[in-house]
């Protein structure tokens, strides 16, 4: 063969991904299930490179060259496995299988397994960025053996996005499923991005009264500041735009219901397993499925609010500049949730994860890409054993300047009737984790007093118990 790569499911993703590397040079073996979609691609797209179109799996498998790296991108779950099943006879020991798709990490480390008995590579790669993405550069996430990454690593860097200062966003996160589940956090910081920036909407809408063409222009300002990224910048866009028919904030014609894929309910799911606190992006699913709950919420629209006067100018100018400190302050505190994520996901399965590795890869290609995932990057390099983002010297000090007016926004968001559950999550978050006390210890308590559980106490070493039905004298536990 003589195919460096091949790319095996060419519905928008796996197309626009081989066309990315034919135009980067690369010689791509094509092959699809159904092969009109692999004339298709090489009838529209031929001249944009080196394509070697494949009519089924042998013809595909005899393209490549050794070891053959395929990539799949199929649709998630069983059509992987299918893929796999149809694949894995035709190779060899030291052949490189890449699942590109929107894996569960949990069945990447199945699918590793299985094939690393028969000698052959299998790779878990997040792949973020969309179609646009795939096309142009997307942030790529390999898992897998680092071997593997030797033979695939310059390839993908080929393709990959490249970070503002000229690296390209791909690197080993880490073995077996280390990719995909850096990936699934990804997603799930994506969700809680993506809730904030609705609450600072909300709020600017709500309680500062600013019409959505004042908000995009507020937004285009922020996206000049330290928010600088690609969600603050589509949002702008999205608010300014009008509805053709009705000449309406486009906003003011979407139904207020968001869906999900799933992949934010897994990062949410998967905290929940691994005892990682991610209220914010927990949050952010729950909101999403609320807004779905038609029924329940015509019901409780003659609900009691509060009574509230609109904003004066200059108080709702102000106001502005205190949601944009609530939208920083919630921001490092939601991203501050997902690494320590990938931090326990990393400790529990070995997987070694850097994670400034991670922020660095993230920096350009995926949706949440910004600048401030460069600081992310820079905190974890000047210290790599930090004990998560708020033990960070410069985040630290931003936080403390922002949280008299993230305190304000929430409170004026409680005090108007306007929900801002992420705002609020972050916050009670961030204050939980400065208490020098918890009201655990009143938890732990009731425990041991309903079914004697134990407790440790502040004074000294060992477990105990109260006698709560007796005379409540304290024995060993
Ligand atoms: P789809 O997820 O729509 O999958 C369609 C492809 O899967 C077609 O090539 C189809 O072949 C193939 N396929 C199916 Br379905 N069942 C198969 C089977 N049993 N055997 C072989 N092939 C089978 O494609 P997509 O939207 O391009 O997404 C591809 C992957 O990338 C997915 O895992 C998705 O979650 C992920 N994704 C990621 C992003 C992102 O932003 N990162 C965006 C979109 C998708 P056919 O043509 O013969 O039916």
């Amino acid at each position: 063969g003589t195919a460096q790569i091949g790319v095996t499911g060419l519905a928008v993703m796996g197309r626009n991904l081989a066309r990315n590397m034919a135009r980067s040079g690369l010689t791509v073996a094509v092959h699809n299930r159904t092969p009109g979609r692999t004339t298709a691609l090489v009838e529209e797209f031929g001249h944009e490179g080196a394509f070697v179109a494949a009519r089924d799996a042998e013809e595909f498998v005899a393209a490549l060259e050794r070891p053959r790296r395929l990539v799949v991108m199929v649709k998630a779950g069983e059509p992987t496995d299918a893929v796999i099943a149809r694949f894995a006879p035709l190779l060899e020991p030291g052949d490189i299988v890449v699942d590109g798709g929107n894996a569960h990490f949990a069945d990447t480390r199945r699918r590793e397994r299985e094939l690393r008995e028969r000698g052959i590579h299998f790779v878990g790669a997040g792949i973020s960025g969309g179609e646009e993405g795939a096309l142009h550069g997307p942030s790529i996430m390999p898992g897998g053996s680092a071997a593997s990454y030797e033979a695939l690593g310059p390839l993908l860097e080929r393709i990959a996005a490249r970070a503002p200062d000229g690296t390209p966003c791909v690197s080993h996160v880490g073995p077996d499923g280390a990719g995909h589940f850096v990936k699934m956090v990804h997603n799930g910081i994506e969700y809680a991005d993506m809730q904030l920036i609705g609450e600072a909407y909300h709020l600017l809408r709500e309680v500062a009264g600013f019409a959505p063409a004042r908000i995009a222009e507020t937004f285009r300002g922020w996206n000049a500041g330290r928010l600088d990224s690609y969600l603050i910048e589509i949002t702008a866009e999205v608010l300014a735009h009008r509805d053709a028919a009705t000449g309406e904030p486009f906003v003011d014609v979407v139904a207020d219901r968001a869906e999900q894929k799933g992949t934010g309910r897994w990062t949410a799911q998967i905290a929940l397993d691994l005892g990682v606190p991610v209220p914010g992006i927990a949050e952010a699913v729950f909101a999403r499925s609320l807004s779905g709950h038609a029924a329940l919420r015509e019901a409780s629209e003659g609900l009691p609010g509060p009574d509230v006067k609109p904003m004066e100018e200059a108080e709702a100018v102000r106001f502005a500049e205190a949601v944009e400190q609530a939208l920083y302050a919630s921001k490092i505190v939601s991203y501050t949730q997902g690494f320590q994520q990938i931090r326990a996901g990393s400790e529990t399965y070995g997987w070694d994860v850097d994670p400034g590795a991670v922020a660095s890869l993230w920096r350009a290609g995926c949706i949440v890409r910004a600048a401030f995932l460069d600081r992310i990057r820079a905190a974890y390099e000047a210290r790599p054993g930090l004990v998560g983002l708020l033990a960070d010297a410069g985040f630290a000090a931003e936080i403390g300047e922002a949280q008299d007016d993230w305190r304000a926004v929430v409170a004026a968001a409680a005090r108007r009737g306007v929900p801002a559950p992420g705002f609020a999550a972050a916050l009670a978050y961030y204050d939980a984790l400065r208490a020098p006390r918890l009201p655990a210890a009143l938890t732990q308590a009731q425990r041991d007093f309903f079914g004697a559980h134990t407790y440790r106490r502040t004074d000294r070493e060992g477990s105990f118990h109260t006698l709560w039905g007796g005379d409540r004298s304290e024995v060993a536990g």
